[in-house]
């Protein structure tokens, strides 16, 4: 994975978008790796590694945005060699980044992770308002909440639509779960989530426990 890894990062850092696409492309079509795999665990790493590097102002705004099309570029095309299951019968899953945040890359690996393992996913893409997700348990009849946040500033609007889900008695009908850089176990525990995923495995991970 590390050469993988330093042959992603290389394009991705360059700003080579195409070629990004094309080299997810090759591993999987030549060197066999899984396509879900290859989000996981050379996608996900390269785009944190370049978040750390923002951070210590080794890269800027720009940086990221290329990065960002990049991350979807190859995240469509590996989408042709993931199955998504056909009988989504494990439950029924609305899934959103929270008001104020527009960050989707891992959102959206969260969504097709879980729809290759067997849920129906609603995907209300970014900057959800807290009632479009109450809306979705009255309306949808959804058993989970999937709450992305990326941004420590748009963290209240998770405990929010919490808040709305127990003042409007629904509380009680669906699971609640969390993620994203600046969340955290004792967080989602503390604004009464049902469960944290650090990663997108641990997300199929914990709404398998959770529904079981
Ligand atoms: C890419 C990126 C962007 C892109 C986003 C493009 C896009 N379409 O998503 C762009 C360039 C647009 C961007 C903009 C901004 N960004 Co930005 N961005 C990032 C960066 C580098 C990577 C995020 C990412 O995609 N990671 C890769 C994915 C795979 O990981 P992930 O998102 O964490 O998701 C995984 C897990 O968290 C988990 N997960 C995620 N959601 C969920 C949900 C559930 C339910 C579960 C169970 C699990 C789960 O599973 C995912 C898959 O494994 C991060 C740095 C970082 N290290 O996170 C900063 C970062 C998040 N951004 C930051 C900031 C400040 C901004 C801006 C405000 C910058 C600015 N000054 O304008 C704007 C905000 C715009 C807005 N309103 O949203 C800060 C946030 C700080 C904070 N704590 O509040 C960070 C941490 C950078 C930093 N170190 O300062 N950004």
């Amino acid at each position: 994975m590390d050469k993988l890894f330093d042959n992603l990062m290389s394009f991705v850092q360059e700003g080579e978008i195409e070629a990004s696409i094309t080299e997810a492309k090759r591993a999987v079509e030549e060197d066999g790796i899984d396509a879900v795999e290859y989000l996981q665990s050379v996608l996900a790493p390269v785009m944190n590694n370049l978040g750390d590097q923002f951070s210590r102002m080794e890269i800027f705004l720009p940086d990221l945005m290329v990065a960002a099309e990049a991350a979807d570029g190859i995240r469509d095309e590996l989408m042709q060699y993931i199955e998504v299951a056909s009988d989504a019968q494990k439950g029924k899953v609305v899934i959103g980044t929270i008001s104020g945040d527009n960050h989707d890359i891992g959102k959206k690996m969260v969504a097709t992770l879980l729809g290759v393992n067997g849920y129906e996913i609603l995907d209300l893409g970014t900057d959800v308002d807290p009632m479009a997700f109450v809306n979705a348990v009255k309306r949808d009849k959804v058993d989970v909440v999937a709450m992305s946040s990326l941004l420590s500033t748009s963290m209240p609007f998770v405990s929010e639509t919490i808040q709305y889900l127990v003042a409007m008695g629904l509380r009680d009908q669906v699971k609640v779960v969390v993620g994203g850089g600046p969340v955290n176990p004792e967080w989602a525990e503390e604004i009464g989530a049902d469960g944290y995923g650090h990663d997108a495995k641990q997300a199929v991970d914990l709404l398998d426990r959770l529904l079981a």
